[in-house]
């Protein structure tokens, strides 16, 4: 059914790789509690995390993720091994000090979808660019709903000024405008991840260069209005002649930036924060507090700081209960609440 270069292997995973092992690859697709999802030559199947190999994990970093692969045992039911990772995604587990969890593994690259509408902010673009570097794939910056723009290259103008060398590429499912160069970027069994915020149109761009309905969006308006959104579960899909990794957890990568727009909406504290004495300075009145002093002169208002620290905490509420779309919501309101003219 498949070979293992169709599925996406590479020499690097040639390593640490023994000859009774190569009949038993499999590539993680799907993840869930204990069990998973798996392609190997003969096609699909389900895998479960037991016996010595789950033993022998003890940080969520470990676990298997989608993209990663894996050895099975000999029946094909249980997950033996992991092989080591070419790249990954990770993500620091809200509230738990240290717990870093990968999103998805052996990602070649990953494309940033920001759309040209109101959506667009080039902060926001900066920080995705960031966290690609920082998985190891190369990013490729996707610009959509280009039909919406009439000044389109003055976006790409000022996106090209602050990300030279990356590859960037405006489309639109509306008319097909890019999407010659995005599809021939789906060569070679590449596995891609897309990252984007919710309505950046990650869905439409895939089911478009799919040729079906293979990702369910609300489908498309001419008034861009969003509508009823539900995504399916299958995680690596088989695209053009790639792999296109799309997963709730790429999908919450807006939050992992968005916990830093705090920061952007209250810049004042975080410029006084900056100024007290001790790093890890509480703001209680330890000797040297920027906080303390401001306070007691004025220059912050009792108001502002007490705003602060209330949104801070209701965020790491939100964090420790880990509701993306509740925490979206919340941080949307906030900007434009407590935004300093
Ligand atoms: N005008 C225009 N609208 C588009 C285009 N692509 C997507 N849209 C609109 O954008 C909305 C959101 O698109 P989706 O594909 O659902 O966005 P998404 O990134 O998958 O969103 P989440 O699933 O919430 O992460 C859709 O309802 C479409 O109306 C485009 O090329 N042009
Ligand atoms: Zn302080």
């Amino acid at each position: 059914m498949y070979t293992l270069e169709q599925l996406g292997w590479h020499t690097f995973f040639e390593d640490t790789l023994t000859e009774q092992e190569r009949s038993r690859l499999a590539r993680i697709t799907v993840t869930g509690q204990n069990t998973y999802q798996a392609l190997t030559l003969e096609g699909k199947i389900n895998l479960k995390l037991t016996g010595s190999f789950s033993r022998t994990i003890t940080t969520k970093f470990e676990l298997p993720a989608v993209g990663d692969w894996v050895v099975t045992d000999e029946t094909k039911q249980v997950i033996h091994r992991r092989l080591p990772r070419q790249t990954n995604f990770v993500r620091n587990i809200p509230g738990e000090k240290d717990e870093r969890q990968v999103v998805a593994a052996n990602i070649e690259e990953v494309w940033l979808v920001m759309s040209l509408n109101k959506d667009f902010n080039l902060k926001r673009l900066n920080r995705y660019v960031t966290t690609a570097w920082d998985s190891g794939a190369i990013p490729v910056i996707v610009l959509t709903k280009s039909d919406l723009v009439t000044d389109l290259e003055d976006y790409l103008a000022q996106v090209e000024s602050e990300h030279m060398g990356i590859e960037i590429i405006a489309c639109s499912a509306l008319n097909g405008a890019g999407f010659d160069r995005l599809n021939k970027r789906l060569v070679e069994h590449r596995t891609i991840a897309l990252v984007g915020s919710s309505g950046a149109g990650k869905s439409t761009l895939l089911n478009y260069l799919a040729g079906e309905e293979i990702q369910t969006t609300s489908g498309i308006r001419d008034d861009d209005s969003r509508g009823r959104h539900t995504t399916t579960s299958r995680f690596l899909l088989p695209v053009g002649d790639a792999w296109i990794i799309d997963t709730p957890g790429m999908r919450e990568l807006q939050l992992w930036a968005d916990s830093e727009s705090l920061d952007t909406t209250f810049t004042d504290i975080k410029e006084l924060t900056a100024n007290c004495r001790f790093n890890n300075c509480t703001h209680n009145n330890e000797p040297g507090c920027a906080v303390t002093a401001a306070l007691a002169d004025g220059t912050l208002s009792t108001q502002r700081w007490a705003e602060y620290t209330k949104l801070q905490k209701e965020l790491a509420y939100l964090e420790r209960k880990a509701n993306p779309v509740s925490q979206r919501q919340y941080m949307k309101a906030i900007i434009k609440k407590y935004k300093k003219k």
